[in-house]
């Protein structure tokens, strides 16, 4: 049984984590630096990030690239004020690794659910998930993307369809999830199984809910309260506990920082482990 304290933040800590993250993370960038498909069908693992508007999908694009390349970037636009789901259009993320090449997994940024007609509709997720949808695809929360449309891909390679599904939440409102967001989820998330896609989760913006963990990063897996979080979460959408990360992005910061990267970077390696396996499935 792990001990707790309660801190002058005013959350509970455990005295350990209750997930150890790698030692440093050196072994983690080299992994992923060297790191290629086994499956010769495809160049890279395509990793597609849904969840609701404002969530932080953009921002852990940016952070994963941040992370890798030792500086803040931010090409994925993000936005603090928009009521409204900010990306609009479908977009894959390639990261630079050195001036000879990329690293061998993409990121695509979608629009987010909303209530309503606002935000992505469920069945444009589905089609993003089997390959249909072109790049830069303008979504329309009105309606789903038509076979007759030109951005409909009708004959999509297995490069073209996701191979890990990631959804993104933020942790203050994991205990008042509204249930038409839940459900647009909860159907991305079967659809997804039917196809045999792997599943994860990150728990975002961290700091802002746990004040222990703003203040200190390293005590993310030791609060109580975002441990909580992810047990709801999991109970919520039926994630397994072990595929559900917690992490911040870099949203104020000007200089990477170990301990933000360690999260970044321990989520990424299984979101590539969870992709290679799905790829070598098949
Ligand atoms: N404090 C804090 N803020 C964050 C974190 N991650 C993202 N943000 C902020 O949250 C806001 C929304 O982030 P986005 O990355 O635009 O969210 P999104 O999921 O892409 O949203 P849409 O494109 O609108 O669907 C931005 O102002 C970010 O700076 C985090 O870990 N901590
Ligand atoms: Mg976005």
């Amino acid at each position: 049984m792990l001990m707790s304290h309660f801190t002058a933040m005013g959350g509970a800590l455990l005295s350990k984590p209750w997930r150890a993250l790698p030692e440093n993370n050196k072994e983690v960038l080299d992994f992923l630096e060297e790191y290629q498909p086994r499956n010769k069908d495809v160049q890279h693992i395509r990793i597609l990030l849904h969840g609701p508007a404002a969530a932080a999908k953009s921002s852990f694009i940016n952070s994963v690239e941040s992370s890798l390349l030792n500086r803040v970037t931010s090409r994925a636009l993000t936005d603090s004020i928009s009521a409204r789901s900010f990306s609009k259009r479908y977009k894959t993320f390639k990261i630079q690794k050195n001036p000879q090449g990329l690293y061998s997994f993409v990121f695509n940024d979608i629009m987010g659910f909303d209530h309503g007609n606002s935000g992505v509709c469920v069945e444009d997720v589905k089609l993003v998930m089997k390959g249909h949808i072109t790049e830069n695809y303008k979504f329309n929360p009105q309606s789903q993307l038509k076979e007759n449309d030109p951005n409909y891909k009708s004959s999509p390679t297995l490069e073209d369809r996701v191979h890990v599904l990631v959804c993104v939440y933020p942790a203050s409102s994991v205990s008042i999830m509204p249930k038409d967001i839940l459900r647009q989820m909860r159907e991305v998330r079967l659809a997804a199984s039917d196809m045999g896609i792997p599943q994860l989760a990150i728990i975002t913006k961290v700091d802002e809910a746990c004040p222990a963990a703003g203040k200190n990063i390293n005590n993310v897996y030791k609060s109580k309260y975002l441990k909580e979080k992810v047990d709801e979460f999991h109970m919520a959408l039926g994630i397994p506990h072990n595929r559900i990360f917690l992490v911040k992005n870099y949203s104020k910061e000007m200089e990477t920082e170990a301990g933000i990267d360690a999260l970044i970077l321990y989520a990424l390696e299984q979101m590539i482990h969870a992709g290679e396996d799905f790829l070598n499935s098949l």
